[in-house]
């Protein structure tokens, strides 16, 4: 009740009375069609036995008593499974659907029939149950036949005692949703959400098991909602359309590279986007956009976009600008380009119910809003009031939505965050949605948004990112998003949305964003400090600390919060945030080529420890540390007070940034305020970049040889790019590193520097001479080949 009366002020500040009328309207509609679909519980009902099984190259079809079954080996590693009846989905997920199939051996057992790749077997059984396994014979899981209640399918799963499951997109607890349950449907909380939020804006209903003797992945085709269990078995349960699902084996480091050619890889963001981002909800006027700048410039922090929340449109209308605030938004962007900022502005799916309103008139004109069972516009309150809701379904929706956006990158605004596209309503109670009987598109094909819901975030970033490739194709752009689905990473990066502030939500980041990757979503990152609440200075920086290693890097905040700027915590903390910034950007192409690593495999940068050593049990339950990339390992400091911070490392030597010291299984090292643990692999070369400088710094390990990539370009689509690949080895107390590269154009860097984090007395020769030790390592030409250290007495 409280927590209601809360909800209510902060209601009836926003919106006023009007607005606070409107909200009880739309709930009172909304609990109205909840009752009337409060299922009545009726029994299971059974699949029954195979009536049929026909032979196919790649699969089987299956006639049973009640259901279809039909079995495609898309690959020789991936099958695709369909139960029907139901209605098969049409494939928005999927980026490839033109598979041409596996051959499959195909055999009539004692039980049933086998089915077999030199990848996958699957045993089919007369009652429908299915016995997935590697080629080995291990058994990968045996799915108990599935069961039908209404137009619901029931699915069951089995999981070994030792086996972990990780993804669904973006969910709190802990990375492994062994013992949880956890509902997909996009919602928005509609508050700063806790540690027991379910479910948040973008669930993916893809899941990767892993156990001892290996794992798969699986991804279930299916946008209704759903509710998933696992405890001694997965338990999954669709509330509409066929049961289809993907299969593939092996640890995710081979999985989401067969699920991101399914679903689609994300492409190469602007570099830019890998940088520092200021948000506030709002930075309401050009004057304070530039007295924003101004500090950054005054304190001497780097900066790479701001972002503008709602009051920069004129009475919260997408495709407007309140003039008044924003007299010239070209000239502003103008003017922060030119010191390497970008803008980046917020859109709403909701179109305010205006005649006047040219957005609006369009949209009814041209049947771009989803309707009422009736034919009406259906209408909801957003920020706006009464609003209606573009149908993302439709072909030429998206393409209307698509170009909308010309008014905006007319004006010099190059990246665009979608909010609100759960999409979200102002209920005070209830589904904080459209209703589900809604009526949509489906390209033709029809349907309603009992099936549309969990996609319309995704094809609302769909639509925008064909629109902004249309417009303005020589550029790469930078779309963010809050909702989303399977296969949203070929679209948009994402952040948590409105997490509150608090300790507890640190460690439910690096949980989430872990997650987020597991599901095929590389990108993404918190409100630095929580959307809502009181920050301290300490809790602050251990955020920024954190924040400064995901992939999405952003400070954003409410209305109701202190000033988050990083010189509003005083003195000590802006120094400190200074070197992490500083620190990030001396990443650079490091993350650069993490990014374009998953443009070709759909990798993560951020991973979780157990990454390459699945086979690790000790590291497969660790959640509050990970690995950014090959090479990095960072173990955020969580709690208040705490000053030294323990982590498992992964197998091999691993040395702390800070300090030089060398750990292995394990460290306890000191982490000061600024300073979190961070461990770079033994083996592997780091590159980093400062004024225009590119640092090699050696982490060697005797008996590693490791090969270290750095990839660069120009920028642009279609930029020439080069791969240098980087083979460090020890032996002998001499120490090689051997360069080569792909590609075209020229090392982007004048100078490189080479450095160890403990020099030592090493003498370098480079390509045969001599180079001079300075106190920061050896500068080398930037073609360089090779570079031999040796010990003084070795050489
Ligand atoms: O546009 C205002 C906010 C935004 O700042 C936030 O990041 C979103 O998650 N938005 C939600 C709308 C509702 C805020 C109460």
């Amino acid at each position: 009740m409280r927590h209601r009366l809360r909800e209510l002020a902060v209601q009836w500040r926003f919106w006023g009375f009007l607005g606070l009328a409107r909200s009880v309207h739309y709930s009172v509609l909304g609990t109205w069609g909840q009752l009337r679909r409060a299922r009545r519980s009726r029994p299971l009902e059974k699949v029954g036995q195979v009536i049929s099984c026909a032979a196919r190259p790649d699969g089987a079809d299956l006639e049973l008593e009640a259901a279809r079954l039909e079995i495609r080996f898309l690959a020789a590693d991936l099958a695709r499974v369909t139960w029907t009846p139901g209605r098969l989905p049409l494939p928005y997920g999927l980026a490839e659907t033109d598979w041409s199939g596996a051959p499959v051996r195909f055999e009539e057992t004692a039980e049933g029939w086998r089915l077999a790749t030199g990848d996958l077997h699957l045993s089919v059984l007369r009652d429908g149950t299915l016995v997935w396994a590697t080629p080995d014979g291990t058994p990968l899981r045996r799915e108990a036949p599935p069961e039908r209640r209404g137009e619901e399918w029931h699915h069951r799963a089995s999981l070994a005692p030792d086996e972990a499951v990780f993804g669904l997109g973006e969910h709190t607890g802990p990375l492994d949703l062994r013992g949880t349950e956890r509902r997909l449907w996009n919602s928005d909380p509609m508050k700063s959400y806790g540690p027991d939020e379910d479910p948040l804006y973008m669930g993916i209903p893809v899941l990767q098991t892993l156990k001892p003797s290996g794992g798969y992945l699986a991804f279930y085709e299916n946008s209704h909602a759903a509710d998933f269990t696992f405890n001694d078995e997965i338990r999954a349960r669709f509330e509409g359309g066929a049961l289809r699902y993907y299969l593939t084996p092996g640890p995710p480091e081979h999985t989401l590279q067969r699920y991101t050619e399914l679903t689609g890889r994300p492409p190469l963001p602007p570099r830019w986007a890998l940088g520092y981002h200021q948000s506030r909800f709002s930075y309401r006027t050009e004057a304070e956009i530039r007295d924003l700048v101004q500090g950054f410039r005054k304190h001497n922090l780097p900066l790479s976009a701001i972002h503008l929340d709602i009051h920069y449109m004129d009475g919260f209308r997408v495709f407007t600008v309140d003039e008044d605030s924003f007299p010239d938004l070209k000239g502003l962007a103008e003017e922060l380009d030119a010191d390497g900022i970008r803008l980046v502005t917020i859109l709403d799916p909701g179109v305010k119910r205006d005649k006047d309103y040219r957005v609006f008139r369009q949209g009814s004109e041209g049947g771009h809003f989803c309707r009422t069972k009736r034919g009406r516009i259906a209408t909801a309150p957003v920020w706006p009031g009464w609003s209606a809701f573009p149908d993302f379904t439709r072909a030429e929706t998206r393409a209307w939505w698509g170009e909308q956006h010309s008014v905006l990158l007319e004006r010099g605004v190059t990246g665009f965050w979608n909010d609100m596209n759960e999409p979200a309503m102002v209920a005070l109670w209830g589904e904080r949605t459209l209703a589900q009987d809604v009526v949509h598109d489906f390209d033709g094909r029809g349907g309603t948004h009992a099936e549309a819901h969990n996609l319309y975030g995704m094809l609302m970033a769909r639509a925008t990112d064909e629109g902004l490739r249309r417009l303005d194709p020589d550029r790469r752009h930078f779309l963010l998003t809050r909702s989303g689905w399977a296969g949203i990473q070929r679209h948009a990066w994402m952040w948590t949305g409105d997490i509150s502030s608090g300790w507890d939500m640190l460690h439910q980041t690096v949980r989430t964003v872990l997650g987020l990757g597991l599901s095929g979503m590389p990108y993404s990152g918190p409100d630095i400090g929580g959307f809502k609440g009181t920050l301290g200075r300490e809790e602050y920086l251990r955020w920024f600390e954190l924040a400064a290693f995901l992939p999405f890097f952003r400070t954003h905040s409410s209305q109701s919060t202190e000033p988050r700027e990083p010189w509003r915590f005083g003195a000590e903390a802006l120094e400190r945030v200074r070197g992490l910034l500083r620190l990030r950007y001396a990443l650079m192409p490091y993350l650069y080529t993490l990014a374009w690593e998953a443009s070709r495999t759909g990798h993560p940068l951020v991973r979780p420890v157990w990454w390459g050593a699945p086979g690790e049990d000790r590291l497969r339950s660790v959640d509050d540390a990970f690995l950014l990339g090959p090479d990095l390992l960072l173990a955020p400091v969580l709690g208040p007070g705490e000053r030294r911070r323990r982590t498992m490392l992964p197998p091999g030597e691993w040395y702390s940034y800070w300090s030089g010291e060398r750990y292995s299984a394990e460290a306890d090292v000191e982490a000061p305020l600024g300073r979190p643990a961070l461990f770079v692999r033994g083996g592997s070369v780091l590159p980093l970049e400062q004024d225009r400088v590119l640092e090699l710094r050696l982490f060697p390990s005797a008996g590693v040889r490791r090969v270290s990539m750095l990839y660069s370009d120009a920028g642009g689509i279609g930029a020439e790019a080069r791969v240098d690949t980087f083979l460090l080895e020890v032996s002998d107390g001499k120490l090689a590193l051997r360069r080569s590269f792909t590609g075209k154009g020229h090392c982007p860097y004048e100078t490189i520097r080479l450095s160890l984090p403990k020099a030592g007395n090493w003498a370098c020769d480079v390509d045969g001479q001599r180079v001079p030790a300075e106190a920061e390592g050896w500068s080398v030409r930037r073609d360089f080949h090779t570079a031999h250290f040796l010990l003084p007495g070795h050489d």
